[in-house]
C-alpha cells in the first residue's frame, strides 16, 4: 500500500522524525527538539543539510548557525537546562574536525545530565573513496572513526550504516534524552553517503509521538527508612541539587522545610531552589559555600541529598561531613547518585519524594527539629548575610574594584530575577556566595564540567529558552579570549544578551590555586615574554576588549567603577541589543577562603621549601577525608 510508505532520504527522514517528537510531564506537552543548529561541510551539506532545507520549514523547525561547533552544543545544553530538560536542540556537523569540535560539548552535557542530540557526520559507509578529506585511517580497525571519540562522553551512541537502522536508533535516542535518569549527550553518527540515500519509510514512523517524562514515586519501604532516620536525627541537613530544580520540586521543598524547620544547603546546580533570603536557606555548601551551610554540614548527623551528584565541590572532597555517625539518604531519580556515600537510597522523582516525605512525616507525628537547632540556623544565616553585604560593598573611591564588589554591583542593578550565567574561573566560587537569586531560574551555573567558553553560547541558549528574561553572562578575560564569537551569532539572531567581562589579566583563579599548591607563579597571567626568560613574566599584554566586542557588532562599555557598571546595566537600550560591559578588576583583591578543603594534589618531593611545607599541610588535610561512610542505621539509635 503506497500510502503507508514515505520515500525520503535519511537526512529528510531525520528532520521529519525529530520535528514530531514531544514530551509530556504534569499534563503539559512540550516540543522536544525545538530546532537544529549546524555548521556544514562536505559531510553534511548535501545529506542532512538538504534534508533540513526541504523539511524543516514545513515542520516549523528553525535552523541556527553558530560560529563554532562546541558553542552550539553549549547553547543546546543551556537551553535544555533552562527548560528543565523538557526541550533541547539537535546539532549537525561535517566529519573530522567539525565533528570532534562537539566532543567537549558532549562531555559537558553528559556530566550535567542535560539532553543534547548530536548528529556528527562520518566517512563513507561504502568506503569506496577512502580516505576522504578529514578521515582518520585507523591502522588496525577499519570501522573506527574520529566519531568513536563520542562514545565515552555520550549516554547513547549509534552509527547509521544503513537507512533502516534509524527505525530503532532514533526512537531509542529520544527515549534516553527524555529520561531524567539516563539523559545526557546522545550521538548518532551519520556516514555522508547514507545521509543522502533514499528509503521507503513506514508512514507510522513519522506519526506525532509524545514521550512521558517519568516521575517515579518512592517505594514505601525506602520512604519508611527515611522517616525513621529523620525522626531519630538531631541535626538533619537537606542538600538541594540541580535535580530539585529540573523536577520542579522547589515548591514541595519549601513546604517540607518550612513545616519541619529543616535547614537547606544548596549546590551550584541547586542554587535558587529556595530564594536566597528564605529563612531555611543556609546558602551553598562546600569550598564555594557559605559559612552557615558549611558549619551545619560539619555537625549534621543526617544528610538528605536531593537531586545531587555529590561532586567534590559539594562534599569538600569528602571532608565536610565530620559527625562520626553521620548517615546519608540519597533522593534521586538516578540510582547511581541515590546510592552515593553509603546512602539509604530513595530512587524517585524529587517532587514526588519530597511531597510523600512531608505527608509521611506529618502522619508519623514528627514535629520537626529542635528550637535550639532552628535558632542556630537563624543566627548562622544572619551572620552570613552580613558578611556577604560586606564583601559586595565597593572599596574607597579611586581604588581598583574587587571582583566581589563588581559582582555585587551587577546583582544590585539586574535584581534577583535576571538569569546569571557562568561556568569557569574564579567567578563560580564568588557567585555561589554573593549572588542573590529570587527564583529557581535566576542562577545558571554550569559547574559539572566547568567549561571555559560555555558562558556566552550558554547565555544565548538561555535567552532562546526564555526570550523575555534578562540574561547576563559573567565571563573572565581568559574565558572571553577562548570563546567569544557567539556574540556574532547573538547579533545576527537579534538576541539581546549582556556579557559582563571581568578583566584581571588572565587565569587568576588558577594562579591562586598554583600559589595554594606551593608552586611559583607562572603560566597563568596574560603577560609578554620577558626577554629570553623561560617563563612569561613580562608586563601584562593589554587587550582592548571594548574594541573587540564592538567589532562583532555589540554595544560595548568600559566600566571601571560600581556606578559605571550599574549605569551600563540600567540603560534601557540593553534590552534590545547585545551589550558587553568590560570591567577592570584588581587581581589581588581576592575573596577570603571558606575554611573548607578541595583535594588538589601537591608535589610529594620538591627543591622548593614552600612546596614541601604545602605538601605537609596537604597530607594533614587528606587525612581528614572520609573514604567510607557507615551504611548501618545509626542515627538516634
Ligand atoms: C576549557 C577549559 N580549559 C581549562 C580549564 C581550567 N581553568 C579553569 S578556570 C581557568 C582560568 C579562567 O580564566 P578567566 O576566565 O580569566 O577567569 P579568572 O580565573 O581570572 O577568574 C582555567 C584555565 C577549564 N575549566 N576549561
Ligand atoms: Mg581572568
Amino acid at each position: 500500500m503506497t500510502t503507508n510508505i514515505c520515500r525520503l532520504t535519511v537526512g529528510q527522514a531525520i528532520v521529519r522524525f525529530l520535528a514530531r517528537q514531544y514530551v509530556e510531564r504534569d499534563g503539559v506537552e512540550h516540543r522536544f527538539i525545538e530546532g537544529i543548529w549546524g555548521i556544514f561541510g562536505h559531510g553534511n551539506v548535501a545529506g542532512l543539510g538538504q534534508g533540513i532545507v526541504e523539511e524543516a520549514p514545513r515542520e516549523g523547525l528553525r535552523f541556527y548557525k553558530p560560529q563554532h561547533e562546541q558553542a552550539m552544543v553549549h547553547a543546546a545544553a543551556a537551553f535544555a537546562k533552562h527548560r528543565n530538560r523538557l526541550a533541547t536542540f539537535a546539532c549537525t556537523t561535517s566529519i573530522g574536525p567539525g565533528a570532534l569540535n562537539m566532543v567537549t560539548g558532549a562531555g559537558l552535557a553528559t556530566v550535567n545530565r542535560l539532553p543534547v542530540l548530536l548528529l556528527p557526520s562520518d566517512y563513507f559507509a561504502n568506503r569506496i573513496p577512502d580516505p576522504v578529506l578529514q578521515q582518520i585511517e585507523h591502522p588496525l580497525e577499519r570501522d573506527v572513526s574520529a566519531n568513536d571519540a563520542f562514545r565515552p562522553v555520550s549516554k547513547f551512541f549509534d552509527r547509521i550504516n544503513r537507512p533502516e537502522q534509524l527505525l530503532a536508533g532514533l526512537p531509542e535516542a529520544i527515549r534516553i534524552l527524555a529520561d531524567p535518569a539516563e539523559t545526557g549527550a546522545v550521538t548518532i553518527s551519520l556516514p555522508e553517503d547514507v545521509q543522502a540515500e533514499a528509503y521507503d519509510w513506514p508512514a507510522a514512523f513519522f506519526e506525532r509521538r509524545v514521550w512521558q517524562v517519568r516521575r517515579p514515586v518512592p517505594e514505601p519501604e525506602a520512604l519508611g527508612r527515611l522517616v525513621a532516620l529523620l525522626k531519630g536525627a538531631e541535626r538533619p541537613l537537606l542538600i538541594a541539587g540541580g535535580g530539585t530544580i529540573y523536577s520542579e520540586a522547589t515548591g514541595e521543598l519549601r513546604q517540607l522545610v518550612e513545616a519541619f524547620g529543616l535547614p537547606v544547603a544548596e549546590t551550584q546546580a541547586g542554587k535558587g531552589a529556595l530564594r536566597w533570603d528564605h529563612p531555611q536557606n543556609a546558602g551553598n555548601i562546600g569550598p564555594n559555600g557559605s559559612a552557615a551551610a558549611n558549619r551545619l554540614s560539619r555537625s549534621a548527623d543526617l544528610v538528605i541529598a536531593v537531586g545531587t551528584r555529590l561532586m567534590d565541590f559539594t562534599t569538600a572532597s569528602k571532608t565536610v561531613f565530620e559527625h562520626p555517625q553521620v548517615r546519608f539518604v540519597g533522593v534521586n531519580v538516578n540510582p547511581m547518585d541515590a546510592h552515593k556515600l553509603g546512602a539509604v537510597a530513595v530512587v524517585a522523582d524529587a517532587r514526588r519524594a519530597l511531597s510523600a516525605l512531608r505527608q509521611a512525616l506529618t502522619e508519623s507525628g514528627y514535629r520537626g527539629v529542635s528550637e535550639a537547632y532552628r535558632a542556630e540556623l537563624s543566627e548562622a544565616k544572619a551572620a552570613w548575610v552580613q558578611q556577604v553585604d560586606d564583601m559586595r560593598r565597593p572599596g574607597p573611591e579611586g581604588e581598583a574594584l574587587a571582583e566581589a564588589a563588581a559582582i555585587g554591583a551587577v546583582n544590585e542593578a539586574v535584581g534577583g530575577h535576571a538569569t546569571v550565567v557562568c561556568a569557569a574561573g574564579g567567578m563560580p566560587g564568588e557567585l555561589s556566595r554573593l549572588w542573590r537569586p529570587e527564583d529557581p531560574k535566576a542562577y545558571h551555573l554550569e559547574y559539572g564540567f566547568s567549561c571555559m567558553g560555555y558562558e556566552i553560547p550558554g547565555a544565548l541558549g538561555v535567552k532562546l529558552a526564555e526570550p523575555g528574561r534578562d540574561v547576563v553572562a559573567m565571563v573572565g578575560d581568559g574565558t572571553y579570549l577562548m570563546m567569544n564569537s557567539e556574540i556574532v551569532t547573538a547579533v545576527a539572531e537579534g538576541v539581546a544578551l549582556t556579557v559582563v567581562l571581568m578583566d584581571n589579566h588572565g587565569y587568576q583563579c588558577i594562579l591562586g590555586l598554583q600559589r595554594a599548591s606551593g608552586v611559583a607563579d607562572f603560566g597563568n597571567e596574560l603577560r609578554y615574554r620577558d626577554g629570553s626568560s623561560q617563563q612569561l613574566n613580562g608586563p601584562y599584554v593589554p587587550v582592548d576588549f571594548v574594541k573587540h566586542a564592538e567589532s562583532m557588532g555589540a554595544h560595548a562599555v568600559f566600566a571601571p567603577t560600581a556606578e559605571a557598571i550599574q549605569a551600563a546595566l540600567k540603560d534601557p537600550a540593553r534590552r534590545n541589543r547585545v551589550t558587553v560591559i568590560v570591567v577592570p578588576v584588581d587581581p589581588e583583591k581576592r575573596m577570603p577562603g571558606t575554611g573548607t578543603w578541595w583535594d588538589v594534589p601537591v608535589a610529594e618531593v620538591s627543591t622548593d621549601e614552600r612546596t614541601r611545607r604545602t605538601r605537609e599541610a596537604y597530607e594533614a588535610a587528606a587525612g581528614r577525608q572520609r573514604v567510607v561512610f557507615s551504611t548501618e542505621a545509626g542515627v538516634g539509635a
